[in-house]
């Protein structure tokens, strides 16, 4: 496996702010917090769907304080990670109650238009070519962007 920090070591310098603990949720309002210490640098924030709905408060903040950030949303329309923990408690099939609570997709959370209704511009990439363009696109604006970046399932 090749974490993210590995994949970006050859990049511009730049730093990196992960989670500190297990609590979801830390993107949003780090990437705040980054951008208000360091003003003069752009903040990419990587957050997946389910987390980022835990704090998404946080984009209005960075609307209302016009912070250069970048989100890009990993949007599986899942708690995915969670299917590899029930998998993990031993039990060989997952019934439909217990895999319909880690399903995101009913209904489908438009991050583009929560983007857009908290003062953020939002678009949303289902391709690698159109993740790049839209990408570029933001970080050659000031101010935030969010970028939803349709994803299929682990594995
Ligand atoms: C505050 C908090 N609540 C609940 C959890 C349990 N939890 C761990 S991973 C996860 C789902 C993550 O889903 P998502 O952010 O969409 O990431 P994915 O696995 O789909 O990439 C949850 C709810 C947690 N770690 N922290
Ligand atoms: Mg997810």
């Amino acid at each position: 496996m090749c974490w993210l920090p590995g994949l970006t070591a050859g990049g511009p310098p730049h730093d990196w702010l992960t989670l500190t603990g297990g609590a979801i949720g830390q993107g949003l309002p780090l990437a705040t917090g980054a951008a208000v210490a360091c003003p003069g640098r752009p903040v990419l924030a990587l957050e997946a769907d389910g987390s980022a709905m835990y704090t998404v408060s946080a984009l209005w903040t960075h609307a209302r304080e016009q912070l250069d950030i970048t989100t890009i949303i990993f949007s599986n329309r899942s708690y995915a990670i969670l299917n590899m923990e029930l998998e993990r408690t031993g039990a060989t099939t997952a019934g439909e109650t217990a895999r319909s609570l880690l399903d995101l997709s009913r209904p489908s959370i438009d991050f583009t238009a929560l983007a857009t209704g908290l003062g953020v511009p939002g678009s949303r990439a289902v391709t690698a070519g159109e993740l790049a363009t839209q990408l570029q696109r933001a970080l050659a604006e000031p101010g935030p962007h969010l970028i939803e970046a349709a994803i299929g399932p682990l594995g």
